[in-house]
């Protein structure tokens, strides 16, 4: 049987978070807001103009519109810079040895993410053949637990949600492919994780069988 087997991108596909932090960090800096690596969990998923809000709430600062759109430009700009240098090496262990296996067994492959710089990093990594549909930030109106990035991208593969597949390393991602009732995988600590279906730490824990299982 085919089914959809959809990734979300940063913090399953690569280690982009990191990036994401070092960038919001500056912005943050800049407004005398303390951004630990604790509150940046809270970013994850969440889109760039909602991120940006959050960091505001965390300082309980107040800045104009036309300076917050300053500040989307300036981390964009300051997160791209560290994507320059960005290869095949930045992607996470395990995840060509899936995509390779989902090849094999002729399945629909996807992205789900957030992220409207999704293409450029896929095109870096050389990954971006291996998917059927992209669906990115710049394809949504809803953010995630909204369903709707996953839902899009199973109707562009012409696959029925409930015949779905999310890997997900946010809450909010899983609470989305949940609210979608596809099967949600979560990637990383179950502590975060635990309203998924299943939980791996990372994609070297998944064997072919449990592949194989989910497509029967
Ligand atoms: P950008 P995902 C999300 O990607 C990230 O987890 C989140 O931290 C980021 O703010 C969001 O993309 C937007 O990214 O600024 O590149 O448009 O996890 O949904 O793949
Ligand atoms: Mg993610």
């Amino acid at each position: 049987m085919k089914k959809a087997f959809i990734f979300d991108l940063d913090g399953v596909i690569v280690d982009t978070a990191k990036y994401h932090f070092l960038a919001w960090q500056k912005i943050a800096q800049a407004l005398h807001i303390n951004f630990t690596h604790e509150h940046n969990e809270l970013l994850k998923g969440v889109s760039r103009v909602r991120s940006l809000d959050i960091i505001l709430e965390l300082g309980n600062v107040q800045v104009s519109q036309a300076d917050k759109d300053k500040m989307l430009i300036q981390k964009n700009e300051d997160y791209l810079s560290y994507l320059v240098d960005m290869d095949e090496s930045e992607i996470l262990p395990g995840v060509f040895k899936i995509l390779q296996v989902l090849k094999d067994k002729n399945q629909g492959i996807a992205l789900g993410s957030a992220s409207k710089n999704a293409r450029p990093i896929l095109e870096k990594t050389g990954i971006i053949s291996y998917f059927d549909v992209i669906v990115d930030g710049n394809d949504v109106t809803n953010a995630k637990p909204d369903p709707e990035v996953f839902l899009k991208a199973a109707h562009l593969l012409h696959i029925d949600p409930k015949n779905a597949i999310v890997f997900e390393d946010s809450v909010a991602g899983i609470q989305a492919a949940n609210i979608a009732e596809m099967v949600s995988i979560g990637i990383g600590e179950e502590a975060f994780l635990h309203e998924a279906d299943y939980i791996f730490k990372d994609f070297t824990l998944i064997e072919e069988s449990f592949i194989q299982k989910l497509i029967n």
